[in-house]
Formats: structure tokens, sequence, C-alpha cells
């Protein structure tokens, strides 16, 4: 029987590149996110290229009713899960503390913290029941250090980094293996969503130096999913050879 992969915020960026890569080496995928159109032809693409069979889930990490009624819907096979991506996630804005919107901070800590938190907890009990998988969290730099104006954006990646320090602790007992990886600057919708669908201003973050993609990380998650039964990677941080710290990108124009 093929493996399963749950990725979370699989119709861009990280998630849909993980969802090529678990797809290509033979994953059957329950992919997730809001944008149902992006999901199913995503899914009708990876089936006819890889053969694997696709279930797509589509609703908004935030609101815990949907995600529990989501999850629990799918059909019983799927509980299988063998390695959970909780990728979605986003920032909103880059302002100072003292004028941030409170729309924004709801949004970011309501997706990144408690979003992640809703679907480990369905599906971390599905593994306690399989006595078997593996929980990849997705931090950032941003989760290691602050940057000026990242105030909340950061607070909510170091509670992701928190959690999975948590998570790995709580789930050791039931052979579950949990991993965070904290990529740097990948240029994906991620500054499109942060400036609300300012392209411009986005596309300024990624110049004069080559970011990650997408496929790095993807490659990055996969690596860690594919090790040994005894082998756990806690903690990955990776970085464009350009950037030394969250602030440090040597930019040539
Ligand atoms: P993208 O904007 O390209 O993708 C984000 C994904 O998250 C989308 O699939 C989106 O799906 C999903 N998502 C966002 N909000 C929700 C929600 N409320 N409910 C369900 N799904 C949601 O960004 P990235 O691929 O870059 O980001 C993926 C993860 O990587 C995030 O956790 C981000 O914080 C992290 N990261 C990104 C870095 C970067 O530089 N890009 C660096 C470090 C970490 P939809 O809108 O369809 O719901
Ligand atoms: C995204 C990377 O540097 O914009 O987590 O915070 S950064």
């Amino acid at each position: 029987m093929a493996k399963i992969a749950l990725i979370t915020g699989a119709t861009a960026g990280i998630g849909e590149a993980c969802a090529h890569t678990f797809a290509q080496h033979g994953y059957d995928l329950i992919l997730t996110g809001r944008r149902l159109e992006r999901l199913e032809k995503l899914a009708h693409h990876l089936n006819d290229k890889y053969n694997v069979e696709i279930a797509v889930s589509s609703f908004d990490v935030r609101n815990r009713e949907e995600v529990v009624r989501s999850l629990d819907s799918l059909p019983s096979k799927w509980r299988a899960v063998d390695v959970l991506v909780n990728n979605a996630g986003l920032s909103q804005g880059l302002d100072p503390i003292n004028s941030g919107s409170y729309e924004d901070w709801d949004t970011m800590i309501d997706t990144n913290v408690k979003g992640l938190l809703y679907v480990s907890r369905v599906v971390s009990n599905w593994m306690i029941t399989n006595g078997r998988g593996h929980i990849v969290n997705l931090g950032s730099i941003a989760g290691k250090e602050v940057y000026p104006n990242g105030n909340v954006y950061c607070a909510s990646k170091h509670a992701v980094d928190a959690l999975t320090k948590g998570m790995r602790i709580d789930l050791l007992q039931h052979g579950i293996k949990v991993t965070a990886v904290h990529p740097g600057m990948v240029e994906t919708e991620f500054s499109e969503v942060r400036f609300k669908g300012d392209k411009d201003r986005a596309k300024k973050v990624y110049e004069g130096f080559e970011p990650l993609k997408a496929e790095d990380i993807a490659d990055t998650i996969w690596f860690v999913a594919s090790r040994p039964a005894h082998v756990n990677i806690n903690d990955i941080l990776i970085m464009p050879t350009a950037q030394a710290t969250a602030t440090n990108v040597i930019k040539k124009n």
C-alpha cells in the first residue's frame, strides 16, 4: 500500500512543491487549502502524471469546526497518514508594534499558530491509533530571529518552534516523529500575500540575489521524511546562500 502525506496549504508555493515531490515518490496525497479550484487542478495533474491517489479537502485552518469536520469526513482509509506537512501559513503587513493592524495580527496568529494546532490535534490522534507518523512543521528564520516590523509574524513562528519541541516530547511515547523546517527567504506568493496583492513591492523583496525556490524546501522536507525509522531530524534552518540572518542579505544591484 502506498504511503500517505497530508499537506496543508497545497494551493501555492512550498505546499504545492511538496505535493509534486511526494507524488513523484509514489505517495498518495491529501491536499488542503482554501482555493478548491487550484487543489482540484493540482490533484488532476498529479494523478495523471504519477498515477497516485489524491483526496482534496478544502477548508480554512482558522475555523476549528471546519478543520475537524473536513478531516473527519474523509473516507477512513485516509487516516493512515504517514506524513503531515503543516505548511499553511502567511504574513500580513510589516508594521511597527504601535500601529500594526488588529486584523492582521488575528489573521497571522489564527492561521500560523491556532490553525496548525487544530490540524495537528486531529491528525496526531490518527497517528497515535496507527502507532506511527511524522509531523513536519514549517517554521521560519522568523521563528529563530526577530526583525524590524516583523513582530507578530516572528512571534507566530517562534510559537511554531516551541510547539514543534512540545509535540516532539508529547508524541515521543507514540513513536511519532516531529520536525521543524525553518526557511529563510523563498520566492513564492508569500510577499504578495504579506503586501496584500502589491506585486511590485513583493517582487522587490527578491531582487538582487537568488532566493530559495519552493522546490528547495520541498527537497528538504522530502529528505527529512525519508530518513530511516530510527532517525528523526528535529530542526533544520535553510537559507539562500546570499542570506546569513533575517536581515543580512547581500544584494547586487
Ligand atoms: P504561499 O503564499 O505561496 O502559500 C501559502 C499557502 O498557505 C497557500 O497554499 C494558502 O492556501 C495556505 N493558507 C494560507 N492561509 C490559509 C488558511 N487560512 N487556511 C488554509 N490554508 C491557508 O507561501 P509559502 O509557500 O511561502 O508559505 C508556506 C509556509 O512557509 C508558511 O507557513 C510560511 O510562513 C512559511 N515560510 C515561508 C517563507 C518564504 O520566504 N516564502 C520562509 C519561511 C517560512 P489558500 O490561500 O488557498 O488557502
Ligand atoms: C518568511 C521569511 O524573512 O520574510 O518566513 O520572515 S521572512
